[in-house]
């Protein structure tokens, strides 16, 4: 099928390709004006094909705190008291005691294009650092959002900007501590960033803004009901219900558990990503399956804070959606976070194959249900096919994880077998921005990024 009469800028090969109706074989894909404009399947490669290997749709990250990716492996020390997510967010947000706006960008920039070597082509930025070190307003309340924009256009990664609300410390309306002073606004300025956001993602191909309520812990009941009307057609993310702390609090507050009470008082449907959604009782994951909601499940991070397992095959064989998100960015991978997910399950159940149906093997499942979820909670639709934008992971077959390998097995060896770097090049808007396993501008943003730390670490 061919969609005329769109210019071919350039046509690419593949041994096969994962797309909307299965594989297919010897596929040829045409691009033009950063879209799929053709598919061929049965095809011979031609001499001005580029490509090779096997194609995958890029899969969308639903969520990311960039600037967290600074951190990694600086927080692995025991304190003197217990370490938990608690402690760990105290060491977050001294963390964010210096860095101004050439520090977030390039740090971001960083996280954007490992993401990109890690097969993902979108990023859902979970985005809350919106005022100065001291806690006072940027001049232009967007400036950070710009520089995240800046980060997402020179990685050439798609963006989903989702400008946070961020008002207290805790359940009931506490205010917010000193550590959390970079985070807070009022609604009015919320509403003005939001509409900044969209201005200033406008150049950007594909960008989709939406808005995200921090939590339950960090926005009034009152201030919730206010949010989904900034979103327009945008999805809205919040976090909720990833520690116990957190849900026994809520409990006190309101005698209801976290997604309970969101449920109840929030009209939850298929514009919301449940961020975590952890600690669920069997009646809470079913309603969020009912609503069509997706759940924004990080295995790595999650695992990282001690966080608890998500009860994903349970919610999975329910018709519960979902998406996988790099969260703190300690780790980045598509295939790590699908690997983590099956293995956290395998463990709890005692169990194999998990998350695969009849149709489906594990890898295949995992990998769909991820791109499906994704597209919904990023707000953008995916998939190789005729129309869709021409965002291709490649994996590059000649690894010898691969040998003999076809079909499913592709996936399978990719998520449970491979060593990293199995993904060879990585097209995103019909631009090649990763080579041969690094993205192309990787010298360039990683010297920035070195004299970023110089800065923010002293
Ligand atoms: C965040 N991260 O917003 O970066 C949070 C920590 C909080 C995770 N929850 C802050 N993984 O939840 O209060
Ligand atoms: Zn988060």
């Amino acid at each position: 099928m061919t969609l005329e009469p769109q210019p071919v800028d350039r046509t690419l090969w593949f041994e096969a390709a994962l797309t909307p109706d299965g594989w297919a074989r010897d596929v040829r894909l045409s691009v033009g004006g950063g879209r799929i404009v053709g598919l061929e399947t049965g095809a011979a490669r031609g001499a001005a094909d580029q490509g090779g290997g096997v194609a995958l749709p890029g899969v969308a990250n639903v969520h990311s705190h960039a600037f967290q990716r600074a951190m990694a492996g600086l927080t692995e020390a025991r304190g003197p008291s217990e370490d938990d997510f608690w402690t760990w967010r105290e060491l977050m947000y001294r963390f964010l005691d210096r860095g101004g706006p050439e520090e977030i960008e390039a740090i971001t920039a960083l996280a954007f294009i490992e993401m990109l070597e890690g097969g993902f082509t979108r990023v859902a930025e979970f985005h809350y650092l919106h005022n100065d070190p001291a806690g006072a307003a940027y001049a232009d309340r967007a400036e950070i959002a710009g520089r995240i924009a800046a980060a997402a256009q020179a990685a050439g990664i798609a963006l989903t900007l989702l400008p946070v609300f961020y008002a207290h410390a805790g359940f009931g309306g506490q205010p917010p501590s000193h550590g959390q002073r970079r985070f807070i606004s009022d609604l009015d300025g919320f509403a003005d960033l939001v509409s900044r956001c969209r201005a200033l993602t406008g150049d950007l191909s594909d960008a989709v803004v939406g808005v995200a309520p921090h939590s339950l812990r960090a926005v009034s009941p009152e201030e919730l009901a206010m949010l989904p009307a900034l979103a327009g057609d945008g999805p809205i993310h919040i976090h909720v219900a990833e520690q116990t702390k957190e849900v026994e609090d809520c409990r006190a507050w309101s005698g209801a558990r976290p997604v309970e009470w969101l449920l109840t008082h929030a009209p939850v449907d298929t514009r919301w990503c449940l961020i975590h959604a952890t600690h669920v009782t069997e009646a809470e994951w079913r309603g969020i399956a009912d609503r069509g909601a997706v759940v924004g499940l990080c295995p790595i991070t999650e695992a990282n804070l001690g966080d608890g397992v998500f009860p994903a095959a349970d919610y999975l064989h329910a018709g519960g959606r979902f998406g996988v998100g790099t969260d703190s960015n300690v780790q980045i991978g598509v295939a790590e976070e699908l690997r983590l997910l099956e293995y956290s399950q395998r463990l709890a159940r005692r169990g194999r194959a998990v998350m695969a149906d009849s149709a489906r093997s594990t890898g295949r499942a995992l990998f769909e249900r991820a791109l499906a979820g994704g597209a919904q909670a990023a707000g953008a639709a995916g998939g190789l096919a005729v129309g869709a934008p021409a965002d291709i992971v490649v994996l590059d077959t000649r690894g010898i994880a691969f040998a003999g390998r076809s079909g499913d097995a592709i996936l399978d060896s990719w998520i449970f077998g491979a060593p990293g770097g199995a993904v060879g090049s990585v097209w995103r808007a019909g631009r090649e921005v990763v080579r041969n396993g690094r993205h192309v501008a990787r010298d360039a943003i990683e010297d920035r990024y070195r004299r970023a730390l110089a800065t923010v670490l002293g």
